[in-house]
């Protein structure tokens, strides 16, 4: 049976370190918008999606591929981790009011396709209620809370596992999330 999400304490404290700095320097945080294969349709759209988001080039954390990579394979012993690295990484910023309605992550146009998605938990303030982070499994309706404490991290797969961040009713949170895509052998073509 496949797994429907894992759920790890996976970055090592440097790194997280190194990121929360990072996240406390943001220069200008801008809000989320959404992405829709009619193009028509994208943009900021805060009854789908609020939150602040700053987008981050991978290359800022180049050893942060190490890291997920071990998370495919306990994935799927099958899988050759060499053959996946982390393409997109954001950091978001949910305060009171924000979300993110069920969803996928899957990209429908020539871009090169998302494989997995991860959330890495940043910070959460002492007085959050609401922000939880759900996964539907498949065919369900039913959600699963995952209660993702400080550090961890969640792990599934981004065209087939629906998922969810519940309205912040006080309070804030804060994450980086990573996708994961699979590498082309023609490099121009990624
Ligand atoms: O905030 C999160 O934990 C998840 C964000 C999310 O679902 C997404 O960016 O697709």
């Amino acid at each position: 049976m496949s797994l429907l999400y894992i759920r790890k304490k996976i970055l090592p404290d440097d790194l997280f370190e190194d990121i929360l700095y990072d996240l406390n320097n943001i220069p200008l945080w801008k809000d989320a918008e959404v992405y829709d294969s009619n193009p028509s349709k994208r943009g900021v759209n805060e009854g789908i999606r609020k939150t602040k988001l700053y987008a981050v080039e991978p290359e800022v954390y180049p050893e942060i591929d190490k890291y997920f990579r071990e998370l495919i394979h306990q994935w799927n012993y099958d899988l050759i981790p060499e053959e996946y690295y982390v393409r997109e990484l954001s950091l978001l910023k949910y305060e009171k009011g924000d979300h993110f309605v069920k969803h996928l992550d899957r990209i429908n146009d020539n871009r090169s396709p998302r494989i997995f998605s991860t959330t890495t938990v940043l910070t959460k303030s002492d007085d959050l209620e609401g922000g939880d982070f759900l996964v539907y499994p498949e065919g369900n309706s039913d959600a699963i809370t995952v209660d993702l404490d400080v550090g961890e991290t969640i792990f599934f797969d981004s065209v087939k596992t629906y998922h969810q961040v519940n309205k912040i009713k006080k309070g804030s949170r804060q994450v980086l999330v990573a996708w994961i895509h699979k590498r082309r052998y023609n490099k121009n073509t990624q």
